[in-house]
């Protein structure tokens, strides 16, 4: 009898991520800058602190930061963002019960995330850096392949699309492709549309109402959209008041089957996802195993 694999579970290094229900990833900026969370957790220890808490809270994976990504941010030299991120992982990687993931663009620094027991590369970038693909397939990690139209500095200038969701499914589709010759089984992959990555308001949600059509690949997708500054042109709201504007995003990605969500407030969400799973999960959420 041939053993197939079981589906709805993430294979992150020493991790087996179960995404059968949706789970949460916090948030954990390693930055001076950080719109969201300004410079707090560059210490290892406090940055240790709040992803013990975060995982109390119910986060299934951490993701650590070094460089910000929002229009505009200048770019981290290396050296830096090594300095930043890797106390904090190496740290993480002793205490946590969970997979640890990495968000950068670097394939240097891949490959010293994996070394170091990072589970995830979080990529925005979807491995397109040179040498990007080969890093995260000399390892066992998972990797989430993201969308973005142009780079992030200039992205949110002129973003274009004739029709943004087949757009967005198309390049993640040609990506899946290229790891998967790259020897990154689909058991290592998370696509996610990169809400706010090049995108007007319209484009994110025109991908939000379709976030199912990219689900249909049977591939676990993630949804960033956590204080976004989609919610803030939207509402009219400032960043420390987007809370409620995340939450309805949250469910309404996870309605249209979104298995992974990137989050700041992982207690709050964590209580929505709960009343929502309560209230009925939906076929899309609960066939297969
Ligand atoms: C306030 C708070 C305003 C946060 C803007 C922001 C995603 C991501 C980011 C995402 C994946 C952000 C690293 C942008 N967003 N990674 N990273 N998906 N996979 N902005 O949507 O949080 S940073």
């Amino acid at each position: 009898m041939t053993v197939v694999p079981q589906k709805w579970q993430l294979r992150c290094a020493d991790h087996l991520l179960d995404l059968s229900s949706p789970r949460l990833m916090g948030v954990l900026n390693v930055t001076p800058d950080s719109f969201s969370d300004g410079g707090r957790f560059l210490d290892p220890g406090l940055a240790a602190a709040r992803a013990i808490e975060m995982v109390a809270q119910g986060a299934a994976i951490i993701d650590i930061g070094g460089e910000s990504t929002r229009p505009g941010a200048p770019p981290v030299p290396l050296e830096e963002e090594r300095k930043r991120v890797l106390p904090v992982l190496r740290r993480l990687v002793r205490e946590l019960p969970v997979p640890v993931s990495v968000d950068t663009l670097k394939p240097a620094l891949m490959r010293e995330a994996v070394d170091a027991g990072a589970g995830l590369i979080n990529d925005v970038n979807a491995l397109r850096a040179p040498g990007a693909l080969e890093a995260v397939a000399a390892s066992d990690a998972a990797v989430c392949l993201m969308h973005m139209q142009g780079q992030p500095r200039t992205m949110q200038a002129a973003p274009e699309y004739a029709d943004v969701v087949s757009e967005v499914s198309a390049f993640l589709a040609h990506r899946v492709a290229l790891c998967e010759a790259a020897g990154i089984g689909r058991d290592r992959l998370l696509l996610d549309p990169g809400f706010g990555f090049g995108k007007l308001d319209a484009h994110n949600l025109a991908l939000l109402r379709g976030l199912s059509s990219l689900c249909a690949s049977g591939l676990p997708v993630l949804a960033g959209l956590s204080r976004k500054s989609l919610i803030g042109r939207l509402l009219g709201r400032e960043v420390s008041q987007r809370l409620a504007g995340s939450l309805a995003l949250a469910l309404a990605a996870v309605a249209r089957g979104a298995r992974v969500l990137r989050v700041h407030d992982v207690a709050e969400t964590a209580d929505a996802l709960a009343l929502w799973r309560l209230v009925g999960v939906s076929q899309t959420q609960e066939e297969d195993t």
